[in-house]
């Protein structure tokens, strides 16, 4: 049993949990709720000094910083393998996995997503200059994870890999931004890859239920 420390709004803590679904180990979470005014309880933050979520426990070894996570999680289970077979194709998958986070997050999920989905939906105004200046690099973000993404079905080849837990979360969130349908609708491959992560009962079980 693992123990994960977060929150279900949060595209890192679901990309966890989708490996963690995919290994068949079982979690247990533990909210932490980043956006509380107060922000996170103290004590977690010697779980994770930076106060993000996730962090995980297993054992008397803890652990935070996603890609980590997901890495360790497919090498300390049994259960399919989630990294592929060839230096190549894992480099490929961390590629993925670091433009996700380097390029992808912050532009396609706050600028993007928040500014048009959420903001509106809890009262607030979507800043439009925001949106219109997070477009030309979400376009970018968007055409990069279409080239890297190869004749699929999953990111990194024919079965699902850590690229596609990593990244699933921050591009539904995406679709969900009209801005974010549209940029998709030139991706072929990405827009066929969400179809199939999106139908994973284990993506359907973290749909977010709360602050999405
Ligand atoms: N580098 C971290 C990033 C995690 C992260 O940014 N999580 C978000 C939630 S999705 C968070 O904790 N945000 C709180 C904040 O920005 O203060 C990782 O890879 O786990």
């Amino acid at each position: 049993m693992i123990d994960l420390y977060g929150a279900d709004y949060s595209v890192y803590v679901r990309a966890v949990r989708l490996a963690l679904a995919q290994k068949g180990v079982p979690c247990r979470l533990h909210p932490i709720d980043v956006f509380a005014p107060q922000g996170p309880p103290d004590d977690y933050l010697d779980l994770h000094p930076f106060g993000r979520i996730p962090a995980l426990r297993h054992g008397d070894f803890a652990l935070h910083e996603t890609t980590a996570i997901l890495r360790y999680v497919d090498e300390a289970f049994d259960g399919p393998s989630l990294q592929p077979d060839t230096p190549r194709d894992r480099a490929r998958m961390t590629q993925i996995q670091s433009i996700l986070d380097s390029y992808a997050y912050r532009t396609l999920v706050w600028d993007i997503y928040v500014e048009r989905v959420v903001k509106p939906r809890d009262g607030g105004v979507s800043d439009e200059v925001g949106i219109s200046c997070a477009l030309g690099p979400a376009r970018k973000v968007v055409a990069a994870l279409e080239t890297l993404a190869g004749p699929g079905p999953f990111l990194s080849g024919a079965q699902p890999t850590l690229a596609d837990c990593h990244a699933a979360p921050m591009l539904a969130l995406f679709h969900k931004a009209e801005e974010g349908a549209l940029l998709l609708r030139a991706a072929p491959r990405l827009t066929a890859w969400l179809d199939v992560v999106k139908s994973w009962a284990a993506f359907q079980a973290t749909e977010p239920a709360t602050r999405t």
